[in-house]
């Protein structure tokens, strides 16, 4: 069985200098990564737990780890991880914060703030104990600075500018560098004018693979999703990162449905789902479809499976990271989205009148000499996928919501919607298997009289 990086080697000290903390086990890396391998001996742990960032910043660092070799690359829908090298024993990154022009759906565009050419959607992905540099290169009109949000590290790496490094200015280039203390699902963000330059997109994920990982860390698929939310006005091209409460793009990695990417798994895979949520205000409970998943880790550390509990929803509030895994047991095609209504819809604004269940009559006619294109709506809801083909809408705008499904109507659902698309044979990870083929008289379809007549269902006509 691998044995897992001692605290001993990763703090390059000896227990005993922990005095106070007392019961750091020397045995060991205690921490299992939601499973049972790993489990903690009662009274091996003390109730006030010291963390990393409290050890000696001199560490020894281990070589670096290399994807295929030492870990198995996550995969990011919509994105991609960041390249490194190798150079004297450490992994070095070069990230570029630059304008983006991001493409949210095929229908709407608008000038961001990225990495490295991608908006949300940039991973940085490294291995417990390796020494890594990170060089910030800021190609934007204003100075920036990186946050590694919740990584341990010393104090003048943590990226507050101003507080803990000066800025980095324009054209600048700044050099971030420590080794790697811990392993789990982190993020990254800008953190100078935060709600300026995280709502232009400058936000990330950073997973760090554990040195020796427990046979049960092994995923047969290994997601990493970002949340964030947006306000971009209809017919304009930036965001508005003033916005506070209405915000009308909602994204997974920088995309809204029908363009994010489907989660694509094979009938019985071990699926873990790294979601991370740097959006500026709201907390996203996120919700699987035909399955329970566990919550096995936050950005703190994992959570030991004596403390793990199914669930079918997690919420993610902003600024946490939430690991879940989850055994896709089921083929179809499953929604996973956020529980919040609003949240599933895109350029929605919020100033219309309520006029569920107005009867217009001839309001249409009277007002359209005013304004030729007027057209009354609401009155049926917000189900109005299809209203692009009767309505013209304003230039760089998508509709509120909606994709032609497989039966011809539209699936009314936008914004923090993905699928989990599970099959039982597969060309391809990388391929969209397409709509899922229903076994026969597995689909809710329109009853027959027959049916009815069996079971007495009386229908009065509308
Ligand atoms: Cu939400």
């Amino acid at each position: 069985m691998a044995t897992r990086l001692s605290r001993r080697q990763l703090l390059g000290i000896g227990a005993a200098s922990f005095a106070g903390g007392g019961a750091w086990t020397t045995e060991g890396h205690t921490k299992g990564h939601g499973g049972s391998a790993s489990p903690r001996a009662p009274g091996s742990r003390s109730y006030w737990q010291k963390t990393y960032s409290g050890g000696p910043s001199d560490v020894a660092p281990l070589p670096p780890g290399l994807s295929g070799e030492h870990y198995q690359p996550v995969v990011v829908p919509n994105g991609g991880a960041l390249p490194f090298k190798v150079v004297d024993a450490a992994k070095v990154f070069h990230v570029i914060v630059e304008e983006v022009d991001h493409a949210f759906d095929s229908g709407l565009r608008a000038a961001c703030w990225g990495y490295n050419g991608r908006v949300n959607s940039t991973v940085i992905e490294a291995v417990e104990g390796e020494r890594i540099r990170i060089y910030v290169t800021n190609r934007l009109p204003v100075a920036t600075s990186v946050h590694w949000h919740g990584l341990y590290l010393p104090n003048g790496m943590d990226g507050v500018g101003g507080l803990t490094q000066p800025y980095i200015r324009p054209g600048d280039t700044a050099r971030y560098e420590w080794t790697l203390r811990q392993y789990g699902t982190f993020m990254f963000h800008s953190h100078h004018d935060e709600m300026t330059q995280m709502g232009m997109g400058l936000i990330g994920m950073f997973i760090v693979h554990p040195r020796n990982p427990a046979p049960e860390y092994r995923v047969d698929r290994d997601f990493s999703l970002m949340i964030s939310e947006w306000s971009v006005k209809a017919g304009t091209a930036r965001p508005n990162p003033l916005e506070m409460n209405d915000f009308n793009v909602l994204t997974i990695n920088g995309k809204v449905f029908p363009s994010t990417a489907p989660l694509v798994c094979k009938t019985g895979d071990k699926v873990r789902l790294r979601l991370g949520n740097l959006g500026a205000t709201d907390h996203h409970p996120m919700h699987i479809h035909g399955h329970h998943f566990r919550v096995t880790a936050t950005d703190g550390e994992d959570i030991p499976l004596s403390a793990q509990w199914p669930e079918t929803t997690v919420l993610v509030a902003v600024g946490q990271t939430r690991t879940l895994e989850l055994i896709t047991d089921a083929p179809g095609d499953w929604a996973f989205h956020c529980h919040m209504t609003h949240h599933v819809m895109n350029q929605m604004g919020h100033e219309f009148p309520n006029m569920v269940g107005v009867k217009p009559g001839d309001l249409d006619e009277k007002i359209r000499p005013l304004l030729p294109a007027y057209m009354t709506h609401g009155q049926t809801g917000m189900d109005m996928g299809k209203m692009a083909e009767v309505m013209p809408y304003p230039r760089n705008t998508i509709s509120m919501k909606g994709a032609t499904g497989p039966f011809g109507d539209y699936i009314s659902m936008g914004g923090l919607f993905t699928l989990v698309k599970v099959r039982d044979r597969l060309e391809g990870y990388d391929q969209d298997p397409g709509w899922y083929p229903h076994p026969p008289g597995t689909v809710a379809l329109k009853a027959t009289d027959a049916e009815l007549a069996r079971d007495g269902i009386e229908v009065k006509a509308l």
